[in-house]
């Protein structure tokens, strides 16, 4: 078993649409375990850290400008292989590659309005996690993850 946690954000266009709670839903449904959760406005300083990766492609100031133009809800997700389980859930980058029952494909038409963030490996969960959280800031789901894994 690999138990991980990883960081999904509802980006704001999910939050205007009113869609954090059947994003929630879809993670929960699938038994991964909430850790930590805020609803936050993104400073410039700190989108431009998430997104460092894209610093010299053409859409990073739309991407910037967007991430930070309203309210996000930032959580932390654990469960097992919750890195990759997690991207599975949302669905490709672009909705029209994502497959249907995906969160994008289901809910969204075009790449620079796709809902959801989710860390693509251990490492960016790892650094990612940082940006939006203190470790302070996360519960223990200690007894809810025993159970899992006795169940599983
Ligand atoms: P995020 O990081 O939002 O979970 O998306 P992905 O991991 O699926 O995809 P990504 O890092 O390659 O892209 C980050 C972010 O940039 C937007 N984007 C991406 C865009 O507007 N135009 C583009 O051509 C690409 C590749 C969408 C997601």
């Amino acid at each position: 078993m690999a138990i991980e946690r990883t960081l999904i954000l509802c980006k704001p266009d999910a939050v205007s649409r009113g869609l954090v709670g059947d994003i929630i839903s879809r993670l929960e449904r699938r038994g991964y375990l909430l850790i930590a959760m805020k609803l936050m406005q993104l400073d410039g300083e700190r989108a431009r850290a998430h997104y460092a990766e894209h610093k010299d492609r053409p859409f990073f100031g739309d991407l910037v400008s967007f991430i930070t133009s309203g309210p996000l809800v930032a959580m932390c997700v654990e469960g097992e292989s919750a890195v990759d389980g997690c991207r599975q859930l949302i669905g490709a980058t672009n909705p029209l590659s994502a497959d249907v029952g995906t969160i994008r494909a289901d809910f969204a038409q075009t790449i620079g309005r796709n809902l959801v963030h989710g860390s693509d490996s251990k490492a960016s969960a790892e650094r990612e996690l940082a940006i939006f959280f203190d470790a302070s800031e996360h519960v223990s789901r200690k007894h809810d993850l025993e159970r899992w894994l006795k169940d599983s």
